[in-house]
Order: C-alpha cells, then sequence, then structure tokens
C-alpha cells in the first residue's frame, strides 16, 4: 500500500494549519463539517493516528474511532431531525476514496430526499458554520 502522505488535507486541519467547522474533540478524535456535504449536516469523523485508511488503521484506533461515530450520529439526528443516517467510509481511490487519512461519513437523511454527488460542490461557510453550531449544541445535550 502507498505510504501515508503527512500533507494530506485533514493531516493539515488536524495541525490548524487549514481552518474547518469543528463540532467534536476528544484526545483521539476530531470532527468537523464536510465542505462538500452530501446533505444538509454532513459530518466527518478523523482519528488523530495516521493511516491512510480502514485497511492500515490500528485496530484499537478503530475501536474508539466507532464510538464517536456513534455519538456523532446520534448528534446528528437529533440536530436535523433525521429520519436515518448514512455511515460511509471509502478505502484508496478504487474504493471512492479522495483524501488519504482515515474518516467515516455521518449524514443526516430525509425521506424521499436523494444525497448530492460525492465530493460535488463547496458549501456556503455561513451554512457550515451554522451547522456545526446546531451539532455542537446537540452534543452538548
Ligand atoms: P473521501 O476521501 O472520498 O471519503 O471524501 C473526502 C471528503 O472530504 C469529501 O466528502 C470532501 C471532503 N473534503 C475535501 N477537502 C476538504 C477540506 O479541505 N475540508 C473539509 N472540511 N472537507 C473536505
Amino acid at each position: 500500500m502507498t505510504a501515508y502522505d503527512t500533507d494530506n488535507i485533514f493531516a493539515k486541519i488536524l495541525r490548524g494549519e487549514i481552518p474547518s467547522h469543528r463540532v467534536y474533540e476528544d484526545e483521539a478524535t476530531i470532527a468537523f463539517m464536510d465542505v462538500m456535504p452530501q446533505a444538509d449536516g454532513h459530518v466527518l469523523v478523523v482519528p488523530k493516528a495516521p493511516s491512510r485508511n480502514l485497511l492500515d488503521a490500528d485496530p484499537a484506533t478503530l475501536a474508539g474511532l466507532i464510538q464517536v461515530v456513534q455519538t456523532i450520529a446520534q448528534a446528528a439526528q437529533e440536530a436535523f431531525e433525521a429520519d436515518g443516517i448514512s455511515i460511509m467510509q471509502f478505502n484508496e481511490a478504487a474504493g471512492g476514496q479522495s483524501v488519504f487519512h482515515l474518516h467515516f461519513h455521518v449524514i443526516p437523511r430525509h425521506e424521499g430526499r436523494p444525497l448530492k454527488p460525492h465530493t460535488g460542490t463547496m458549501a456556503d461557510h455561513g451554512l457550515l458554520a451554522a451547522q456545526a453550531e446546531k451539532l455542537r449544541e446537540a452534543l452538548a445535550g
């Protein structure tokens, strides 16, 4: 497998070199809004530990990460009054991956509302900021 590239976009977000609309952080994980959302409230859950994707990740990292995915999914369901939540995760270019640092997509879904294309158009930053705030409020309980 190709080596992990420390200059990928999510590594830069983790180092604070480029901005993101963060909704959650703990010692091992961050979550922030996807800038090309497939639906309102589309969040990315990202481990701080470096790996390209699921295939080379430390199982201990995965065990903690999936618990954060559940927490974010529950908050997203509440914040966006979602009928369902899609969890997506892609591995390597052939598997649909475009940023090569492990991440899970958490996407609120509503009956009869199809997803927008993957890596489609950039969202308005004011809208993303407002959605991040809704999620932080739901996470605060
Ligand atoms: P994928 O690697 O295919 O699972 O998708 C990567 C996702 O990352 C895609 O939905 C768009 C999003 N994305 C790409 N660049 C940035 C960025 O600079 N900031 C944020 N927040 N999201 C990004």
